[in-house]
């Protein structure tokens, strides 16, 4: 057994907490049930979401291992109908010219399935709408200080994002209108954060549909060695 010194400067014991066999294989079973349950919806409802749990959502989030621990992300959550439809029809003006000329033809064949077009209505009916920003560097005043692996970090922590909304029986679309800069300024941030990904947040429309697709099987993903 390796030997740790107890009384080192900065560190504390690590409460980890025990679970048996059984526990391990029920625990992630369940788990799994309900990520595989998670879909991307683009028909949302205006129903709106209880107290604090977005808050709750994104402290999860923040939880993800980072670069130096340097949590490099920012979590603009907006809820005003004001800045809901503003942000609609900035995205809808870039999503125009992607679909009608700046998007290659394979491209477009690939998202047929999907159904989607420049239209974004769910951008103003869903209750919330989460920008993740990336912190490319940490900026205090004018002093500047580095980050790391930072697409990784914040890459990290918007999959726990996405599983949190799910946890918290919600439904979300990671939804990538590009390019993504008019963000930066309909929310005035600051000029070290870079938006990464746009995510609406709420419930299902009663009638929502989405697409009929399957996801790989495990021998497709993973091999042993
Ligand atoms: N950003 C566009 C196009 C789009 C691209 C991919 I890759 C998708 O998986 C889905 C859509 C849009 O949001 O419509």
């Amino acid at each position: 057994m390796t030997r740790i010194n107890q009384s080192k400067e900065g560190f504390q014991k690590f409460e980890f907490v025990k679970l048996s066999p059984e526990e391990q294989q029920k625990n992630s079973a369940e788990f799994f049930k309900s990520m595989n349950q998670r879909r991307s919806l683009r028909h949302f409802s205006d129903r709106s979401i209880p107290e604090g749990v977005v808050e709750n959502i994104i402290k999860t989030a923040s939880t993800a291992p980072s670069g130096a621990h340097k949590q490099p992300w920012f979590f603009a959550v907006i809820t005003s109908s004001e800045m809901k439809k503003k942000i609609k029809e900035a995205a809808e003006k870039e999503e125009y010219d992607n679909y009608n000329g700046r998007m290659s033809e394979e491209w477009l064949a690939d998202l047929q399935k999907f159904d989607t077009n420049w239209e974004k209505p769910f951008l103003e009916i869903a209750p919330v709408l989460i920008v993740v920003f990336k912190k490319t560097y940490e900026l205090e005043g004018n002093e500047k200080s580095k980050n790391y692996y930072v697409n990784e970090s914040v890459g990290i922590a918007t999959g726990i994002l996405i599983a949190a909304i799910q946890q918290a029986g919600l439904v979300s679309l990671t939804h990538t209108p590009s390019p993504l800069n008019f963000l930066s300024l309909l929310l005035n941030r600051p000029k070290n954060e870079k938006p990464y990904l746009l995510i609406p947040i709420g419930y299902p429309a009663d009638n929502a549909l989405v697409p009929k697709i399957k996801r790989k099987e495990l021998s497709e993903i993973m091999a042993q060695y």
